[in-house]
């Protein structure tokens, strides 16, 4: 099968919207993330209305053998992978370093460092056949410390260094790699950031229009639609209210 974009954490923000454009520009789409019915859900509904195929793999990136297990396997017309968008991640909690929870911080680096080299892994025997391009989701939050923002930082600093570190070493297989970094999103990142609690969620985006995952979309598929010989390396995405992860103009 032609055209194929791997997405992981589409069940979601800016996964789905990711799924939602690629589907829309033809492509044939491997859509993952641990809510089954969602990626079911999601399949259902891309498949009719863009007439596209779709394939659902449920597991935890945080999980080196469910990823391996999930992907080395992918059926023989599903492994001619063009695209891969390492989407899935999280932040958990926004304490000060002395106060946050270790387990919140294991969480962090587990999904968005550890997840992220097990899908690229597991994923680029098959990249190097079709000379793919791999597509990271980092953040303005890995191009800048905030107060409080520790690990999750942290996590997208590393994020940030693999991305560069995988163009220099992939480059002799012809395969690109992007960063793209936004900044505020509303996606369900700060309910899941924030545990459940719908008021620091929604107060998140009190006094600012946020970027869309519609957005931040549209934009990871413009640099995937590039020629050949032309790589966008690195891309910070803020909404016009925001100037980085410390300068946000908020109106009251
Ligand atoms: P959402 O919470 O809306 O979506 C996160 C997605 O990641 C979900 O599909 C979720 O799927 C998946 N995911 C999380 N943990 C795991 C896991 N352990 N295994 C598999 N899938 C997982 O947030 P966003 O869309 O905003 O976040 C997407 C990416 O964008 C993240 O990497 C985030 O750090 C980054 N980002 C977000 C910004 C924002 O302001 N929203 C700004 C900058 C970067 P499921 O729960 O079904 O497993
Ligand atoms: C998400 C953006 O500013 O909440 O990565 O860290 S921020």
């Amino acid at each position: 099968m032609n055209n194929i974009a791997l997405i992981t954490g589409a069940t979601s923000g800016i996964g789905k919207a990711c799924a939602e454009k690629f589907a829309r520009e033809k492509y044939n789409l491997i859509i993952t993330g641990r809510r089954e019915e969602r990626l079911a859900a999601l399949k259902k509904t891309l498949q009719e209305t863009y007439g596209i195929r779709v394939y659902t793999s449920c597991f935890d990136v945080q999980n080196r053998e469910e990823v391996f297990t999930a992907l080395e396997n992918l059926p023989a017309e599903w492994q001619q992978i063009n695209i891969l968008i390492n989407n899935a991640g999280l932040a958990l909690g926004r304490e000060p370093f002395d106060e946050a929870k270790l387990e919140d911080w294991e969480t962090m680096l587990h999904t968005n460092v550890d997840g992220l080299l097990y899908v690229t892994k597991a994923v680029l025997p098959f990249l190097k056949k079709t000379t793919g391009h791999i597509i990271n989701i980092g953040s303005i939050a890995g191009k800048e410390v905030y107060e409080n923002g520790n690990v999750y930082c942290a996590s997208k600093f590393a994020v940030d260094a693999l991305t560069k570190a995988m163009r220099i070493d992939l480059l002799k297989h012809g395969i690109k790699v992007t960063g793209i970094h936004p900044g505020a999103a509303e996606t369900e990142f700060s309910l899941v950031r924030f545990k459940g609690d719908n008021n620091k969620a929604d107060a998140t985006y009190d006094g600012f229009q946020p970027l869309t995952p519609e957005d931040i979309a549209d934009t990871i598929y413009y640099c995937s639609s590039l020629p050949a010989h032309v790589c966008i390396n690195d891309l910070v995405i803020t909404c016009t209210q925001q100037a980085s992860s410390n300068y946000l103009f908020k109106k009251s």
